[in-house]
């Protein structure tokens, strides 16, 4: 099995970061380093996904897109319980808020200022700032206290948003004490993007 994706992504990390809460190694499966704005990490990336993003896995003649469908593999794979639908809605929130920030450091890095009243802008921010006050509240509520996969996204994202400055974390009381707890997990070091 084969994990294709970079260092720094968020979508990638999670993936990485399950295969460790499932006491997966480097004996189980290899994870293949790209940069994917590299001459030689895009023509790999262009020969493989279509998508043109990363995550992606291979498993024999398994190719699979996207960190959410590698995500359900795994599990199935691994014979452990697929998320519940009020997990999936879950998912969505913190996919909904990485996708606009994912979108919002691309504009950055295309030059654009991202504070800007602009209608594109605005909806993302508008996005992020919705999903974050909801997930807030879910980590106040102890729905994060357990380490399964989606406080996993969660910690990928939100630990992404403070490494590239994104999005301003300080009035999120709850999420900082969610973070420091995470830290205490298997691979959180050796995954850092920093
Ligand atoms: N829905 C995808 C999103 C993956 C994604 O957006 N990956 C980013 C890296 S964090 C990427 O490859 N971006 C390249 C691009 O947008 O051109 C997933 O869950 O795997």
């Amino acid at each position: 099995m084969k994990l294709y994706g970079s260092t720094t992504s968020p979508y990638v990390r999670r993936i990485r970061l399950y295969l460790a809460s499932l006491h997966k190694t480097a004996q189980d499966y290899q994870f293949v380093n790209l940069d994917i704005f590299s001459k030689q990490g895009r023509e790999q990336l262009k020969k493989d996904n279509p998508t043109l993003k990363v995550p992606y896995l291979t498993d024999g003649n398994i190719q699979l897109f996207d960190s959410r469908i590698i995500q359900r593999y795994l599990a199935e794979k691994y014979q452990k319980a697929p998320l519940t639908w009020p997990q999936e809605n879950i998912l969505t929130l913190i996919d909904a808020a990485n996708d606009s920030l994912v979108s919002l450091l691309l504009s950055q890095r295309s030059g654009f200022n991202t504070q800007q009243d602009i209608l594109f802008f605005n909806l993302q921010n508008e996005r992020v700032t919705s999903t974050f006050n909801v997930l807030e509240q879910y980590v106040e509520q102890g729905v994060f206290d357990k380490w399964h996969y989606l406080s996993i996204c969660l910690f990928c994202l939100l630990d992404w948003v403070a490494f590239r400055q994104l999005y301003d974390l300080s009035s999120y009381t709850h999420f900082a004490r969610f973070i420091e707890q995470a830290k205490t997990h298997n691979m959180i070091d050796e995954t850092d993007p920093r």
